[in-house]
């Protein structure tokens, strides 16, 4: 796969006033915002044109005072619903009691935290840090000590089996793994030693395996691809897969930063194809939606590879996260979110099949991690399609040309899906004319 994410790459249409009511002193508000920011900020992303200030559970407003619903849940950190009580009263609590330590010193919340995750996601050990990319980092840190202290393979030779079409964040080693010319390319030199094949091909990575095997210290791989359009593999492809890994002593990595935490209707979507990763790399929703909190979950032979001393990070584990963290996975148990997501994506993927469209392809996912593939129709795509369900009150947004992923937070009721669904049909309706 080399399709271009074009959906960054188009330039933002300028705002044409969203609601019918606005008056123009609102509108500028609006404007002023966006213009502001292109003037000070670097041009890394293409939002739509919206400007938020508030958000409370699924639904937030911008700067006008328009409610929307959330589909895209800050690309699913915000599983718990936006400034959920329970997690701010954990960060304003701990806040102001103690931030910041680093950890030259012990802190009280960590260790409280270390068991906790123990307990709740079943590992030995975790190594806390703060973003997925550097979560990920860490996962590559872990599987290349452990190829060679462990399987013996030369720093030199050790390799890294990653899939066409996955996106595992933005540093330049992480980046390396891309075949997405937008996140990778002029940000050479890249890092070696990784070896990309095709994404739910079982024998891509046999024959990988059969070839550098025995220089192969993990395989990471997303259980469903974000980024490349909601991929949902086939049920028996990360089984084998792991199989393969076992045959040939290499770890297997999932990235679980965006499909962890209940999202799929699993705690883990890797619990769907039957298997416990080597390593799990954890973000976005263990903050909670109100801190970058990621983490490595991985048992004592691969994680006490790394000596004291030998990793770290200033943030990674500081108290506010510890404590945010326990109270995010504390909100997702007392919810029943897993239950919620897998029972309300099947209710969202019923209601949008019966939008019967020219635009409608595919509508494909996993829990509450859906994607409805656009067909172009009227010249219009699926960008167009994104700001006409702003303007009707639904924000999402597209990944590539002709993807819109809705991913709203888990806490959604049926009756809201309802009402969400009504707003998809009717914004699809209006372009059809
Ligand atoms: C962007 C996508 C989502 C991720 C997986 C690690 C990371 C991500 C599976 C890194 C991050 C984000 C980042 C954001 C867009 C977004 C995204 F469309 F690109 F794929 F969510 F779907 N592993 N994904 O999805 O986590 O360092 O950002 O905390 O960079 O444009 P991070």
């Amino acid at each position: 796969m080399t399709t271009i994410n074009k959906s960054k790459k188009k330039p933002a249409p300028k705002a044409k006033g969203g609601a019918k009511k606005k008056t123009s002193s609102k509108i500028s508000k609006t404007k002023s915002f966006i213009d502001m920011e292109h003037k000070y900020g670097a041009h890394n992303y293409h939002p739509l044109p919206v400007v938020l200030e508030r958000g409370k559970g699924i639904f937030v407003w911008d700067v006008e005072g328009k409610k929307y619903y959330d589909f895209l849940s800050s690309y699913s950190a915000v599983n718990q619903g936006h400034c959920h009580p329970k997690i701010v009263k954990a960060l304003k609590t701990q806040a102001d009691k103690l931030c910041l330590t680093s950890r030259a010193f012990y802190n009280s919340s960590l260790c409280e935290y270390e068991k906790f995750m123990h307990s709740y996601f079943g590992y030995d050990k975790v190594l806390p840090m703060n973003t997925g990319a550097e979560g990920v980092e860490t996962a590559i840190k872990l599987a290349r000590r452990w190829g060679n202290v462990k399987k013996g393979i030369p720093n030199d030779k050790i390799k890294i089996i990653c899939c066409d079409g996955n996106f595992h964040g933005r540093t330049v080693t992480v980046i390396t793994m891309s075949n997405d010319p937008s996140s990778y390319a002029n940000y050479g030199p890249l890092t070696p030693g990784f070896i990309r094949i095709p994404y739910d091909n079982v024998s891509a990575l046999e024959k990988a395996l059969a070839k550098y095997g025995k220089e192969v210290c993990a395989f990471i791989a997303e259980p469903i691809q974000g980024e490349a359009g909601i991929m949902v593999p086939k049920d028996d492809y990360f089984k084998k897969c792991y199989n393969l890994c076992k045959k040939h002593n290499v770890l297997f990595i999932a990235d679980e930063v965006q499909t962890g935490i209940a999202r799929t209707g699993k705690m883990l979507c890797s619990e769907h194809y039957g298997i416990r990763p080597d390593i799990v790399v954890l973000g976005k929703a263990l903050g909670g939606g109100v801190l970058p909190v990621s983490a490595c979950l991985a048992d004592n032979d691969i994680m006490l590879t790394i000596q004291p001393g030998e990793h770290g990070s200033t943030f990674g584990g500081f108290p506010l996260a510890a404590q945010v963290a326990m109270a995010a996975l504390k909100v997702v148990k007392d919810e029943r979110l897993v239950q919620k997501a897998e029972k309300m994506g099947k209710v969202f993927r019923d209601e949008v099949s019966k939008i019967k469209s020219p635009f409608i392809e595919e509508i494909r996912g996993k829990g509450l991690l859906n994607a409805i593939v656009i067909k172009p129709h009227n010249g219009k795509e699926a960008w167009d399609v994104c700001v006409e369900m702003m303007k009707n009150g639904l924000l999402a947004k597209p990944t590539h040309q002709h993807i819109i992923r809705f991913a709203p937070p888990l806490t959604i009721t049926e009756a809201q899906i309802k009402q969400a669904v009504a707003i998809i049909k009717k914004s699809i309706a209006t372009l059809e004319k």
